[in-house]
Parts: structure tokens; C-alpha cells; sequence
């Protein structure tokens, strides 16, 4: 026990009129959406990172945070794990997500983080035997130290890329001891700073042949979790590979990869690239490749990554509609990559942040639920598209060809109307719901 918390209560649902600043007045995980329970639609998870390593720093000023577990002992790594399940019983978390280097010191070599590692995996496999929450998914760091800096498996140092691909393997044995529903790979520094010194077709390669040793492991220890790719556009590189969610397709697809790696789909990332988060949601399911979402809100002015907490109901709806109407999470779920400002140094503003983002999407959750009960948008959506019906339509998808069509519009005289696309109607009908 550590009395970080202490003046803190575990957080309920008090409902909407509720006053108390430590209540849910959305997100009661009990309470059925659509014939699931609310927990069960949001599997929110705590990001590790920003809730317990990060320490306040941005690029002109260092620690601002005074957390009493700072620091690169074993022992402190575990006074870290005790805080962060503490949290994790205020606010209910279902899940939790961590990189190695948030949750062990740093070793000075390979088999020193291998066993660091180990030993706060046991630490926290002896946690989760009571507690309620469990591990969403697991990843490696392989961009802080300074060994990552011209990327992991791009690098053009083949020991790196050997030092990653251990490190790696460290990272799935972790997450599949912990029952981890997925293991992420987000590419941290796998992009160029210049091209002037950039291979780009071999550095491709290596990725794809890293990739296909994930996928190889995965079966070969029993894993029964998704692998996830975690697209984003620039940040720290000039250019990362993994732009968006086509750009990762587009190189799935190249590999063969794309049917054993999925998306887990970011919204400041979505922002950076020049999507929205419900595009890229609904990108990757068009192309059976969703997996899991990173829930933030990224500053629409700012270049770079914010990593807030979402408070705007409205944008997380379009992202929520979108998963509900593909049938919802199935190893997936939302996480919060996403931190508190660097002025924000009390415990509660911890706890609190949190709370918030949790009725945020618990909002956006049951607006979406209601707009998808209600059906008016995929009908009107439907019927925009019910000329595809007809008998010629479908026979211009299946062996039409540009001659034969030419022929039959000639024959026939079309000459087709345009109708309306009723963009401001949708918009109106969508506030209703909102
Ligand atoms: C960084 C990424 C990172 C991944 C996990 O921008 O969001 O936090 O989610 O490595
Ligand atoms: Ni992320
Ligand atoms: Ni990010």
C-alpha cells in the first residue's frame, strides 16, 4: 500500500445531476447499451506511461511532477506498480497498457532489462491474481534510448535491429504471461530525419521481415492476442513510415501481412496526418483490418502530439458510431494515451482526468447507440446508394466492361439527374442525437 491516493474515494456512477467531482454522472458500467454492458462496449485502459513515468517535461523545461516513485530502482518500479493499481481500483479500470521501459528500470544491457522486466512481470502477474483489472496490451520502447535514434527495425545497424527484435521478444513473452489481449507496435522512430542518407526500399524490407518474426513468434509461443500497428504521421521523425491507416495497408498488403496485423488508431495521430478520427476508424474497418483505438484529443493548432484527455462529446461520437456500427471492440478497446498538463500536479488531477474522459466517451458512447437504434442515417445512407440494386447496376460490378456499358447508354438514352446529398439534413438529424 501507498498512501499516494489517499484522501482519494473510489469513484461511482452518481448519475447526470450528481455534484461531487470524484462521481461518473455518464459511465456506469453496468448499465446496457445496445444489449452489452458499458464496460464491456469501452474497455477503457490506462496508458502507463503518461499516468506513471511521464514526469512533466516538455522542450523547454524538465520535471515538473514530484511522484514518489521516480526513479530507476527495482524497488521503486514497484512502490510505481503499487500506486498505479491503486488508480487502477479508484476509477474501475477494466484494463491497463505499458511499453518495458515505463514499468522496469533501465538495465545497462539486454539481459538486465530481461531482467527487470521479469521481475516486475511477476510483480504484477502476482497483482492481477485480485485485481479486477487486466492487461489490454503490451509494447516495447524502442525509441527513447539512445541506441533508437535512427529507428529499430529500420535501423541501418543490423545489431540494433538484433537488439530490437530481442527486445521484442521479451516484450510478447510479457504480455502473453499477463493474458495481454494484443500486442502493439507502434513505430517510433521507424521514418527518416533526411533522405539524403535514407535507403528507403531496404529499410522497408527489414520492417516487413521484423513484422513477419512478430506474426512467427506470436504463433509460436500461443498468443492468442491481435498484433496492432499504431500509424502516425511525423513525430519524432521528419517522416514515419507508418503515415496513416491506407499508408499501413498499403504495406500489410505489400508483405502479406494483412491478414495476421491490425490498427490500433490514435485520434491525435489521425489529427496530425490531416484525418479525422472517425475516418481512420472507418478506413480500417472498410479494409477488415480495425483493431483498437488510442484515445486522446490532439490540439487542432499545435504541429505535434498532445496527447489530451478527450472532453468534446460530439467528435468521440462519430469515432464511437462508427465501432458500434461495425459490431463493436472484439480484442480491442480505448485506451487513454493521453496525460495531464505538466501544471496539473496533484494526485487527484490523476484520478480526475481520467474520470472525465470516462463520461466523455460514455456520452459519446450512448449518443451513438441512440443515432444507430434509431436508424434514420443508415437509412438515409442506404438509400443514397439503392440504385446500385438494380439488375444493370450490379451487372456493370460483375462483368461489365467499358464498351459493352457505352453500348447500353446509348441504347437506354441515360441521361442521369443529380439528387441531393442532404449533407446540412444528416448534420441536423446527428445534433439530436449529440
Ligand atoms: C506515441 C504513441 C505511443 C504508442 C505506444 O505517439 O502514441 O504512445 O501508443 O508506443
Ligand atoms: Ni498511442
Ligand atoms: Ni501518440
Amino acid at each position: 500500500m501507498t498512501d499516494y491516493f489517499k484522501n482519494i474515494p473510489a469513484i461511482r456512477y452518481e448519475g447526470p445531476e450528481s455534484a461531487n467531482e470524484f462521481a461518473f454522472r455518464h459511465y456506469n458500467p453496468d448499465e446496457v447499451v445496445m444489449g452489452k454492458r458499458m464496460a464491456d462496449h469501452l474497455r477503457f485502459a490506462v496508458a502507463y506511461w503518461h499516468s506513471f513515468a511521464y514526469q512533466g517535461g516538455d522542450p523547454f523545461g524538465g520535471q515538473t511532477f514530484e511522484r514518489p516513485w521516480f526513479g530507476d530502482t527495482l524497488a521503486l518500479a514497484k512502490l510505481k506498480a503499487d500506486a498505479a493499481f491503486e488508480m487502477f481500483d479508484i476509477i474501475g479500470a477494466p484494463f491497463f497498457c505499458f511499453h518495458d521501459a515505463d514499468v522496469r528500470p533501465e538495465g545497462h544491457d539486454f539481459a538486465e532489462n530481461t531482467r527487470n522486466l521479469e521481475a516486475i512481470v511477476d510483480y504484477f502477474a502476482a497483482k492481477m491474481e485480485t485485481s479486477k483489472t487486466k492487461l489490454l496490451w503490451g509494447t516495447a520502447n524502442l525509441f527513447t534510448n539512445r541506441r533508437y535514434m535512427a529507428g529499430a527495425a529500420t535501423n541501418p545497424d543490423p545489431d540494433i535491429f538484433a537488439f530490437a527484435a530481442a527486445t521484442v521478444k521479451t516484450c510478447m513473452d510479457a504480455t502473453h504471461r499477463l493474458g495481454g489481449q494484443n500486442y502493439v507496435l507502434w513505430g517510433g522512430r521507424e521514418g527518416y530525419e533526411t533522405l539524403l542518407n535514407t535507403d528507403l526500399k531496404a529499410e522497408a524490407e527489414h520492417m516487413a521481415r521484423f513484422l513477419h518474426m512478430v506474426v512467427e513468434y506470436k504463433h509460436k509461443i500461443g498468443f492468442t492476442g491481435t498484433i496492432l500497428i499504431e500509424p502516425k504521421p511525423q513525430e519524432p521523425s521528419k517522416h514515419q513510415y507508418d503515415y496513416d491507416v491506407s499508408t499501413v495497408y498499403g504495406f500489410l498488403k505489400r508483405f502479406g501481412l494483412e491478414n495476421e496485423i491490425r490498427v490500433n488508431i490514435e485520434q491525435g495521430h489521425c489529427i496530425l496526418a490531416g484525418h479525422t478520427f472517425e475516418h481512420e476508424i472507418a478506413t480500417a474497418i472498410s479494409m477488415g483490418i480495425f483493431g483498437s483505438i488510442d484515445m486522446n484529443r490532439n490540439d487542432y493548432q499545435s504541429g505535434w502530439d498532445t496527447d489530451q484527455f478527450p472532453n468534446n462529446v460530439p467528435e468521440m461520437a462519430l469515432a464511437y458510431y462508427e465501432i458500434l456500427k461495425a459490431g463493436g471492440f472484439t480484442t480491442g478497446g480505448t485506451n487513454f494515451d493521453a496525460r495531464i498538463r505538466r501544471q496539473s500536479l496533484d494526485p487527484e488531477d490523476l484520478i480526475l482526468s481520467h474520470v472525465g474522459a470516462m463520461d466523455t466517451c460514455a456520452r459519446a458512447l450512448k449518443a451513438a447507440a441512440a443515432l444507430l437504434e434509431d436508424g434514420a442515417l443508415e437509412a438515409a445512407r442506404k438509400a443514397r446508394y439503392a440504385g446500385w440494386e438494380t439488375p444493370a447496376a450490379k451487372a456493370m460490378l460483375t462483368g461489365g466492361t467499358l464498351d459493352g456499358i457505352a453500348a447500353r447508354v446509348l441504347d437506354e438514352g441515360l441521361n442521369p439527374r443529380p439528387v441531393s446529398g442532404r449533407q446540412e439534413r444528416l448534420e441536423n438529424l446527428w445534433n439530436r442525437f449529440v
